[in-house]
């Protein structure tokens, strides 16, 4: 099957934009090898998704949701992709936007099996911006991505212009947790307690103050919102709390409709 076969069917999909990447100029030092995942791997099929203006809510119920959206429409696509590449005789394994994630001492929670943005950039989807996120050429940093690994042996898409980023400093300067401060490092705890507040982080403090607590403020805790968002949080699955470093980038923002 050719790239062109796998592009035209990934669009009847309603993703906005593909790439393909040959398992070889996949280097994401810190992953683990494509090779561990599917035996055989050759290339990534990586599937970009455009966040819609849900990411700029105030309401952040309203931006998460976007978000939820989003993962739900990007399973399917995944699936789907990977059911048609099984089709013609080829293995094929989802990656998706977020989790499972290996959950151990080793990765504390923030290594996926595959890194998407090394992907995407071998894919030529884009490159990496000043907030450490990846710039589309037309869809700006308003892009989340998911991919399928496969046994598909096919070369790299040609890469995206290497600097889509303007260097205004907006994404460092507006991030509410500081956590670009460093150039070229997003500073893992300084994000979480902003973007995922209710994330693991929230319920280790949450649960234990619990473990302290004498049973009549155990039960004042239970009637504490904080309680009720960790336990929204849980079964949702995840909860994002901050999209401004993605919202605020001024490259490739859908211009107004009288511009
Ligand atoms: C864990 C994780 C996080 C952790 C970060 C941990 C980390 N160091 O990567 C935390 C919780 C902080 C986080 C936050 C956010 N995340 Co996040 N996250 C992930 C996840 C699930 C895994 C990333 C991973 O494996 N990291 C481990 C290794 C790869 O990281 P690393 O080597 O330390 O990376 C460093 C450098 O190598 C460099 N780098 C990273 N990629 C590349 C690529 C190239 C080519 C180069 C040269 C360098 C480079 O930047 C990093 C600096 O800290 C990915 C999904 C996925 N499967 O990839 C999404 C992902 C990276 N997150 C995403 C987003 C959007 C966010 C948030 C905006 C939150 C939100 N509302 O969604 C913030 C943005 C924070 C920021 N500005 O950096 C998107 C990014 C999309 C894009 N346009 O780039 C991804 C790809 C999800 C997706 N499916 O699209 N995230
Ligand atoms: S998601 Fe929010 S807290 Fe995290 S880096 Fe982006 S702006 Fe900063
Ligand atoms: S906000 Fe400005 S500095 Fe940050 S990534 Fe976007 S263009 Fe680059």
């Amino acid at each position: 099957m050719d790239k062109q076969t796998i592009r035209d069917y990934a669009l009847t999909l309603g993703v906005d934009d593909v790439g393909i990447a040959s398992a070889a100029d996949y280097v994401s030092p810190r992953s683990p090898r494509l090779e561990a995942l599917l035996p055989g791997a050759r290339s990534l099929v990586v599937l970009a998704y455009r966040e819609l203006s849900t990411c700029e809510s105030p309401s952040p119920q309203v931006a998460m949701n976007g978000r939820l959206d989003l993962m739900e429409f990007s399973r399917s696509a995944n699936y789907r992709m990977a059911r048609f590449l099984e089709r013609e005789g080829e293995k094929a394994v989802t990656v998706p936007v977020s989790y499972p994630m290996e959950m151990s001492e080793a990765t504390k929670g923030a290594v996926a099996e595959v890194s998407l943005r090394h992907a995407a950039v071998a894919a030529g989807l884009g490159s990496l911006g000043r907030h450490n996120l990846v710039i589309h050429p037309t869809l700006g940093t308003r892009v989340v991505f998911s991919a399928v690994l496969t046994s598909l042996d096919l070369p790299s898409d040609p890469p995206a212009p290497e600097d889509l980023c303007i260097h205004c400093d907006v994404c460092v300067d507006g991030c509410p947790g500081g956590a670009l401060a460093e150039p070229g490092k997003t500073d893992l705890g300084k994000c979480l307690r902003n973007s995922q507040p209710y994330g693991i982080g929230g319920s280790i403090r949450f649960w234990s103050r619990y473990a302290d607590a004498t049973p009549e403020e155990r039960k004042a805790l239970l009637k504490d919102p904080e309680y009720w968002r960790l336990y929204q949080a849980a079964f949702i699955g995840f909860q994002y709390f901050c999209f401004k470093c993605q919202s605020s980038c001024p490259v490739g923002r859908t211009p107004p409709k009288d511009a």
